[in-house]
């Protein structure tokens, strides 16, 4: 079975958002079409409390983009964004999500932050996207969705590690910061993961 992952296609990634990612709504039209070559289709959605630690306004005299220690880890302040409930934080509305059969949620917990649709940062806390996978037989994943050098970057990673085949669609993404995207896509094939436009599929 093969599944599409829509990572975190949210108002406040595209343009007009807190933290829009650069012509990140001209993946939407290609994202609707290729979903009918699916089985499954299953989508992440960054949903934050206001308080949450990645968010450089909760934190004195830290500036967007500046780079902090959390958890051990290197963690970029945001700015706010994808607050839970707000309209930020919704799909966009150009988005089909007829076909969409489960939404995880990740970037709950406020002292940890969650990139990937499988886990959050630190690896303890699971969104259950794995065991739904597995559950539904699974063994292709291919990820589309925003940000391409953050979310969809770390999912990609993630679902080639728990042992699926793993596609990573350059067309249905856009990037944040070109060189974290050259360096995520290097990265990628070194773990095996097979880098695609959606012609290819
Ligand atoms: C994302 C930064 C912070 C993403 C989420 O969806 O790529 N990037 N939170
Ligand atoms: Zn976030």
């Amino acid at each position: 079975m093969k599944a599409l992952i829509l990572v975190d296609i949210q108002n406040d990634f595209l343009p007009g958002g807190t933290l829009a990612v650069e012509h990140g709504d001209d993946i939407i039209s290609l994202v609707n079409q290729i979903q009918s070559k699916f089985d499954i289709v299953v989508a992440s959605q960054d949903w934050h409390p206001e308080n949450h630690a990645s968010f450089a306004g909760n934190h004195n005299a830290k500036n967007v983009f500046d780079v902090i220690q959390l958890n051990g880890q290197d963690q970029v302040l945001w700015p706010n964004h994808c607050v839970q409930g707000t309209h930020g934080a919704a799909f966009s509305s150009d988005l089909n999500t007829d076909a969409v059969a489960a939404i995880f949620r990740k970037g709950m917990n406020k002292n940890v932050d969650s990139y990937s649709a499988f886990f959050d940062n630190n690896k303890t806390q699971h969104t259950g996207l794995e065991a739904y996978l597995k559950s539904m037989k699974v063994t292709e994943v291919y990820v589309c969705g925003l940000a391409a050098d953050y979310c969809v970057y770390f999912t990609a990673k993630d679902a080639q590690n728990l042992g699926f085949k793993t596609y990573y669609i350059t067309d249905t993404t856009r990037y944040i910061s070109k060189d974290v995207y050259n360096n995520a896509i290097l990265d990628l094939k070194q773990h095996g993961v097979t880098i695609l436009t959606s012609a290819d599929i």
